[in-house]
């Protein structure tokens, strides 16, 4: 049974929400009757409808506003998280399934701004979690540390192009952890969405991260995701970019076992990032076309694209640099998630140009 001060936090919830004017898709989708028939159920380790939508309660100006708090939530309470991943995901339904990891013929990716005029730099990132371990709102303090030791040793193993160095969270110096940040290789600290969902306890333990001495190939390990596979590099060379990916994530998979939904494809703690987990992106300068930030916007969904400040989700745009990526991620095969974006940014490239 969920407990008495469970289902209290669950009423007022419910009612500080109905009086937000903020329109996150939590508020979106839990309606009175949505929320009548999930206030009761919990997963079998115990997450509740609660450990789900606190991120959005307490940020109301959330855009999304749920994370499962383990991998049963998104069955238990699928009457929130299909209409969510619908929404997000442009028009994953529940009958869906995500077709089979699908790399595609990488050489068909080409560079997206072969002049260099536009394009900062390119970068590629998936999420994977560990078969057998819940989600952070659900990790113990033990579990965290298993897992950093089980990935660390699997990483440091890595060969050739991926061979690097991991570095723990634990005892970096902040100078060194704020230089990482700056430079858009490392995770922030203290995320209060991330804060909010119970994502953040026991930090910094079993956090950190691992690079090879370029900083192309790189690895989060238990920010959102018990890891983020990441291969980034200046300028507009998709192709290297995905191939490096590509190539880190199959010596990965042959040491490590990662958790895969029969239609929800590879799990992850946000809904948004389901499926492929894919979120390939630009940092990139478009003068013209961003001097209307909503035009620019509007332009961008019509390609299937969203649009983030220059130091991720939730930042300004300084200087004028936008980060651009595919928003779908479910749905769509990898190779089709990072076309998404090769084909929508050539677009938005080809306005640019003809705009005066
Ligand atoms: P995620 O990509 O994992 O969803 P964020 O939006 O927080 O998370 O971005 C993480 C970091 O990656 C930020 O520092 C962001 O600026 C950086 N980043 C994203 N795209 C690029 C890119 N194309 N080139 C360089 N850095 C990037
Ligand atoms: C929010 O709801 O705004 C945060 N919890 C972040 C959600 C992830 N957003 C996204 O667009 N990928």
């Amino acid at each position: 049974r969920v407990p008495e001060e469970i289902l209290n936090e669950l009423d007022s919830a419910m009612e500080k929400l109905e009086a937000s004017p903020h329109m996150s898709l939590l508020k979106k989708y839990l309606t009175r009757d949505v929320f009548e028939e999930l206030r009761d159920l919990q997963t079998p380790l115990g997450a509740t409808l609660w450990d789900c939508i606190r991120s959005g309660v307490i940020n109301l100006d959330s855009n999304i506003g749920v994370y499962a708090a383990d991998a049963q939530c998104y069955t238990v309470f699928d009457l929130l998280f299909d209409k969510v991943i619908e929404d997000y995901h442009l028009g994953f339904k529940k009958i869906s399934r995500q077709p089979p990891c699908d790399w595609g013929n990488i050489r068909n990716i080409g560079n997206v701004d072969p002049t260099s005029t536009y394009v900062v730099s390119t970068r590629v990132r998936c999420g994977r979690s560990l078969d057998g371990y819940p989600f952070n709102p659900k990790l113990t303090e033990a579990q965290y540390k298993e897992m950093e030791a089980k990935v660390s040793t699997v990483l440091r193993d890595l060969k050739g192009d991926h061979k690097g160095t991991y570095y723990p969270l634990t005892g970096m110096a902040k100078d060194v952890q704020q230089q990482l940040i700056d430079d858009h290789f490392l995770f922030k600290e203290g995320d209060r969405f991330l804060e909010a969902a119970n994502a953040n306890r026991f930090w910094p333990t079993g956090r950190g991260i691992f690079y090879n001495t370029s900083k192309t190939f790189l690895v989060w390990v238990n920010e959102e995701d018990h890891l983020r596979i990441i291969s980034m590099q200046n300028g507009g060379d998709l192709c290297a970019v995905y191939g490096r990916l590509v190539e880190g994530v199959r010596k990965l998979e042959k040491k490590l076992t990662f958790s895969r939904h029969s239609s929800l494809g590879y799990l992850t703690f946000c809904p948004t990032n389901l499926g492929t987990t894919i979120r390939a992106s630009v940092l990139i300068k478009l003068p013209k076309l961003s001097a209307d930030k909503a035009r620019m916007e509007s332009v961008a969904s019509n390609y299937n694209l969203q649009v983030r400040g220059s130091s991720g989700e939730h930042s300004d745009a300084k200087g004028g640099l936008y980060d651009i990526s595919n928003k779908r991620r479910i749905g769509l095969t990898e190779y089709e998630a990072v076309k998404e974006m090769h084909d929508g940014v050539i677009e938005l490239i080809n306005i640019e140009k003809s705009m005066k």
